[in-house]
């Protein structure tokens, strides 16, 4: 029997192929869970539709965490989860590099719109959905904790998703619902381009790091099937890195960030 049968996980933010997103989509497939997916807008439709039909033929729903109508409309149509991957980020390009005093207010508004608040939106709309003892997990990032330059607000705003995670693990908790997040090391994907200076930060982490390698999204999904599955049942409220354990170093040898 596989880790994840007889699990329906709903999953969010797959953009295209690259998308962390993908890899936790192909991982809990591969252990047997029953995926939903939802796609943002028109243009990701068809790379969503077609992520349904290559792992499992489950049905896709449109979701922008903007509008509640979306998700009013994703939780009338969704029916029982038990799993719920949020894989949703976005900051305007312009306010990934430079001065985090020189963010406006409409940048900061829509950073902690969708990339924060979304996660108790979903959470909010779909409570009902989720069956007792479901899994939620959140993607974050170290830029949260430590300076990482150039990803200014979206580490304020992943800052916020992470303490967002602890007060939904304890609003659920009475539920055994689980909430956590997972820290991945830099990935190359659509969003994190935006960040100046992006390209160089994994070839950073594959030599600092004490693993010394990069992460995929398909490591991160490896992880996402243990959230998702039963053996992690006591585990909640809590940030697991996946990125090669890298944010533990705390000096780097010589060939380090620089
Ligand atoms: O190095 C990285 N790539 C890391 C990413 C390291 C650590 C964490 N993360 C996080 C991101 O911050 C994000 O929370 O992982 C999550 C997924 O990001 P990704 O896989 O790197 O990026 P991408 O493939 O672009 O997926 C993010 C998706 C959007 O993609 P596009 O490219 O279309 O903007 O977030 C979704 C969308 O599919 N998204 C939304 N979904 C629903 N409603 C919305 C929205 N309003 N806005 C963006």
């Amino acid at each position: 029997m596989a880790l994840l049968d007889g699990k329906t996980i709903l999953v969010t933010g797959v953009a295209n192929r690259w998308s962390i997103a993908s890899g936790i989509v192909r991982q809990l497939h591969a252990h047997g869970a029953r995926l939903i997916l939802t796609y943002q807008g028109e243009r990701v439709e068809d790379a969503v539709r077609d992520h349904a039909e290559e792992y499992g033929g489950g049905p896709v729903f449109e979701c922008d965490v903007t509008n509640d109508g979306s998700l009013r409309a994703l939780s009338e149509n969704v029916g029982k989860i038990d799993g719920l991957v949020h894989s949703i980020a976005f900051v305007k390009k312009e306010d990934l590099s430079g001065k985090v005093y020189d963010t406006s207010r409409d940048g900061f508004t829509m950073a902690m719109d969708i990339s924060a608040y979304s996660l108790i939106a979903l959470v909010g709309h779909l409570k009902n959905n989720l069956n007792d003892g479901a899994s939620i997990m959140a993607m974050t990032y170290l830029g949260s904790l430590q300076i990482v330059p150039n990803y200014n607000i979206a580490g304020i705003a992943k800052a916020a998703l992470e303490s967002t995670v602890r007060y939904l693990a304890y609003d659920l908790g009475e539920r055994g619902i689980r909430v956590n997040a997972i820290s991945a090391g830099p990935i190359k994907t659509a969003s994190s381009r935006q960040v100046a200076g992006f390209s160089a930060m994994p070839a950073k982490v594959g030599a600092a790091s004490p693993l010394k390698r990069n992460v995929s999204a398909d490591d991160v999904g490896n992880c996402a099937v243990y959230l998702a599955s039963d053996l992690s049942t006591q585990v909640t409220g809590d940030v697991h890195f996946v990125d090669a354990g890298y944010h533990v170093m705390g000096m780097y040898p010589e060939a380090g960030p620089g």
